[in-house]
């Protein structure tokens, strides 16, 4: 173990400023108590990703992006009880601390040691353990898994399954949760009900196949990229609508299709105006609508007040209200045992100092996720 307790200095992709992202040398510290130093070995491009990037969620730059990844525990900090080195791993965006009154709620997850919304892109005790040129590097959701090594705190990180496939498995941090999960755990999708899923990205993918584990009847797919139409029909999207091409709002057109309005809706762009028509278009009387989305910082949206009273539910969720450290480790054993197929999900495998080529494949549409490769 010639790193235990040195800085290691390793390729990461750093975001300097809006829309700016280039690969680096830079320095990892060793984790110090309650920290976890991770090798990683697979993250993907999540939209979320990219919204930080752009400035779409708030951070502080420079940074280190990233945050669904998996890798295998390189050095742990003191006090550090619940991995060890060698412990393959998955990163928390949310972490669980046991302690906060979001833990200690039977429900939700969206513990209070979050650093997503807002996000002060350091670690627990308010310093980073990354520097590039001499500059002080800032973390990204106490993550940044677009890097060799990175260190998060013990609350971040949960072990998992030694038999899990390095390659695929990151997307058990992000991706399946917060899409499957949000149609099974959030909405508890019912057999035979009507869905409407809004986005058929990498987040939308995996609700269609949530709803489609769930029993769906119907599964409505919106989405203004068509290429994403055969991959959601392979996992169980029975009808498309392209907004675009509509002559009238898809919402409107959701209705008629269903008669009334569909049993539950999920929205999976993060746009205001998608999770208006997503509300819109749920059964007046039991709709359930799901936001998955999170919109740009101040941008407000507004319902009919007459449209509200009738009975629906209007509910957001995060990473599919999973309580993330005891309930990843669990998904994973579920794919393990077939329970859950999380391949269809990954269409894209490239090497991690191939980032740029995997943003061109992701901005042009064609990805379901694509996965980087350490
Ligand atoms: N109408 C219909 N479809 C649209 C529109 C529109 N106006 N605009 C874009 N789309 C489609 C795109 O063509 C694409 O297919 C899809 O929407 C978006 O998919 P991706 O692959 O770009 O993004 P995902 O699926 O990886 O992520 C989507 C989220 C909404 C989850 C994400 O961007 C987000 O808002 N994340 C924040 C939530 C969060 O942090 N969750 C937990 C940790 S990530
Ligand atoms: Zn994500």
């Amino acid at each position: 173990m010639d790193t235990l307790g040195k800085t290691i200095t390793c390729l990461a992709a750093i975001a300097w400023k809006k829309n700016s992202l280039s690969l680096e040398n830079v320095e990892v510290e060793p984790p110090k108590a309650g920290e976890v130093r991770i090798k990683m070995t697979s993250t993907g491009i999540c939209g979320s990703d990219d919204h930080t990037i752009k400035g779409i969620i708030t951070v502080k730059y420079p940074f280190i992006p990233g945050h669904e990844g998996a890798g295998i525990v390189e050095s742990v900090g003191e006090g550090v009880s619940s991995v060890q080195p060698g412990d393959k791993v998955l990163t928390l965006p949310v972490p669980q601390c046991r302690e906060c009154s979001a833990c200690l709620h039977p429900k939700g997850n969206f513990c209070e040691k979050q650093d997503l919304l807002p996000s002060s892109g350091l670690m627990l005790d308010g310093t980073s353990r990354f520097t590039c040129k001499g500059e002080k590097i800032y973390h990204c959701f106490r993550t940044s898994t677009f890097t060799e090594y990175t260190v998060v705190p013990e609350i971040s990180v949960v072990k998992i399954d030694a038999a899990a496939p390095m390659d695929k498995i990151c997307i058990m941090s992000c991706e399946v949760p917060t899409g499957y999960g949000a149609a099974v755990h959030s909405a508890q999708v019912t057999p035979g009900s009507t869905c409407v899923v809004f986005g058929l990205g990498g987040i939308g993918s995996a609700i269609v196949m949530g709803c489609k584990a769930s029993g769906a009847s119907r599964i409505i797919g919106v989405d203004i990229n068509e290429e994403k139409f055969p991959r959601a029909k392979a996992l169980g999207v029975t009808d498309v609508l392209n907004p675009s091409n509509l002559k009238k709002p898809v919402q409107e057109v959701v209705k008629e299709m269903t008669g009334i309005g569909v049993d539950f809706a999920f929205e999976a762009i993060g746009l205001t105006e998608t999770m208006v028509a997503a509300w819109d278009s749920c059964n007046l009387s039991h709709g359930v609508c799901i936001i998955t989305g999170v919109s740009a910082p101040n941008l407000q949206f507004s319902l009919s007040g007459q449209t509200v009273f009738t009975g629906r539910t209007l509910k957001g969720s995060c990473l599919g209200d999973y309580k993330t450290k005891d309930c990843f480790p669990q998904l994973v054993t579920a794919y393990l045992q077939n329970k859950i197929n999380i391949d269809p999900l990954i269409t894209h495998q490239l090497p991690f100092d191939q980032l740029h080529k995997a943003f061109e494949v992701y901005h042009a549409g064609k990805t379901i996720r694509c996965v980087l490769l350490f």
